[in-house]
């Protein structure tokens, strides 16, 4: 079972479910009104969308990413809602929490708009942290966050997780009783960490599945989106510091500095 917790538990609880279970639901976090502003935001771009292949897909394309399923990336320079849901103050917490222990500063990861569409098979249970293959066990390197615009349903595609699969690190294939979806309603959120089995279900139903997700790394890891493309400094300039530091406008301890050494390279985007 997926733990759910009401919208105004500590984040001190939330950090507590996610490191015993690896999931846990918030229900109605985001006010409903920028739940309605994303999907009118991002319409254009799903409207646009050509369902082939990804160029380059590094993976199984059929099994990780199963056709019917609307992906965009780039979504801070796509829609002003999400900027404000990629900063809400109960996910810096609890960035803060599960990942500050290994890092002087957290950094975005990735920020996707994913909507299976009527008729998307289940994508294979997976683990973020088969990015990098660093031996194991290994510290959280991941929080990811996805936040229900539509509500996620059994039938729709809510996400699969195993919960306690943080916690295993030999090879344990997961029972059909340890597999659990995430349903929650449209505006809740759903977090995981990187080695938590996961993967989007098969939506049976007549429409579509809509999450706006965003995943939060440590600053010394590579990220998997490259930011600084998708947030230039054109665009860098007109975001609150906060969401600048995050797309990697920041040092982490002695990485990341630019123009001179050891220069923090928010600097220069205040220059
Ligand atoms: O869409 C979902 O529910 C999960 C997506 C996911 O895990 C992925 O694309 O890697």
């Amino acid at each position: 079972m997926i733990k759910s917790l009401a919208a105004n538990a500590s984040s001190a609880e939330v950090v507590e479910v996610l490191n015993r279970d690896g999931c846990v639901v918030v229900e109605s976090l985001a006010d409903p009104q920028l739940c309605a502003s994303l999907a009118e935001e991002l319409a254009p771009f799903l409207a646009a969308r050509k369902d082939e292949p990804p160029i380059n897909a590094p993976y199984g394309y059929e099994d990780f990413l199963p056709a019917k399923t609307g992906r965009i990336v780039g979504v801070i320079a796509k829609s002003r809602a999400y900027r404000t849901l990629v900063i809400h103050p109960m996910i810096m917490a609890v960035c803060d929490a599960m990942l500050l222990p290994s890092c002087a500063t957290y950094q975005l990861c990735t920020t996707a708009v994913l909507v299976p569409d009527p008729g998307s098979k289940a994508q294979v249970l997976h683990r973020e942290d088969q990015l990098w293959n660093l031996p194991s066990p290994h510290p959280v390197l991941e929080v990811a966050a996805m936040w229900a615009i539509s509500d996620f349903t059994k039938e729709n595609g809510a996400t699969h997780l195993v919960p306690g699969s943080n916690l295993w690190w030999g090879d344990r294939t997961p029972r059909e009783d340890e597999i659990a979806q995430a349903e929650m309603g449209r505006g809740s959120v759903l977090l995981w960490t990187d080695h938590v089995l996961h993967g989007a279900g098969a939506n049976r139903s007549d429409a579509p599945r809509f999450g706006a997700a965003a995943a939060y790394i440590l600053g010394w890891l590579r990220q998997e989106e490259n930011q600084y493309l998708a947030v230039p400094p054109e665009l860098a300039r007109t975001l609150p510091e906060e969401l600048q530091k995050l797309v990697g406008y920041q040092l982490n301890g002695g990485l990341g500095f630019a123009g001179e050494l050891g220069r923090d390279p928010i600097e220069m985007l205040r220059a």
